[in-house]
């Protein structure tokens, strides 16, 4: 049976959408940076960084593949979940699983707060390098296999800044939806 979980993409900010948890590309020091995690930061406000920095004094940062999550700040959303993205290397150092292993893990923590939407940037194809194709394909197929499980969150958006990753995940969207 297929996922009653709606998937969808659309082009814009992910600081503006209307969710209940946005996922950042963070990376493991948690106090910031620029690209999605510089975005969420400056329009969250300083109530972010305050819990980014209580978490790395209790547990020391946050490893490549794993998420924490935090106050939303300003931001309309309830929480934001930070994931930490693999740095593209060649494809040898286990990126691939530690990119779907970032999905995982957010989607696991939006469950545990009841988040019933949440929202993802295109965790490590920017400053990360990692190639567009293969992240949007790891995403949907993370997303749509973990779903079909829990059936949670009740609707997960792609928020793609650049037309490429949208269409990227437009195609890959189609092509689950065409084996359901
Ligand atoms: N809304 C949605 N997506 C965005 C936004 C936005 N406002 N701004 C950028 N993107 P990147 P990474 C897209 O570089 O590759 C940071 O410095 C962007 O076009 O933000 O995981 C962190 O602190 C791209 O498709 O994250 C880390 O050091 C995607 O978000 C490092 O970059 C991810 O690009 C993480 O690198």
């Amino acid at each position: 049976m297929p996922s009653v979980t709606q998937i969808e993409a659309i082009m814009g900010d992910i600081t503006k959408v209307s969710v209940d948890a946005i996922v950042n590309a963070a990376n493991s020091s948690l106090l910031g940076g620029g690209g999605v995690d510089g975005a969420i930061h400056r329009a969250g406000g300083p109530a972010i960084l305050a819990e980014c920095k209580k978490i790395v004094k209790a547990q020391g940062g946050c490893k490549t593949g794993e998420a924490v999550i935090t106050t939303a700040g300003d931001l309309s959303a309830n929480y934001v979940i930070h994931t930490v993205g693999p740095i593209w290397n060649g494809g040898n150092r286990d990126e691939t699983e530690l990119l779907a292993n970032c999905y995982k893990n957010s989607l696991a923590l939006a469950v545990k707060k009841n988040c019933r939407t949440i929202a993802f940037p295109n965790i490590s194809t920017g400053v990360y390098r990692f190639p567009k194709q293969m992240a949007a394909s790891i995403a949907v197929k993370t997303v749509a296999d973990y779903t079909l499980e829990t059936s949670l969150p009740e609707k997960v958006l792609f928020v793609c800044f650049d037309q490429e990753n949208f269409e990227l995940i437009r195609l890959e969207l189609l092509a689950i939806n065409s084996q359901s």
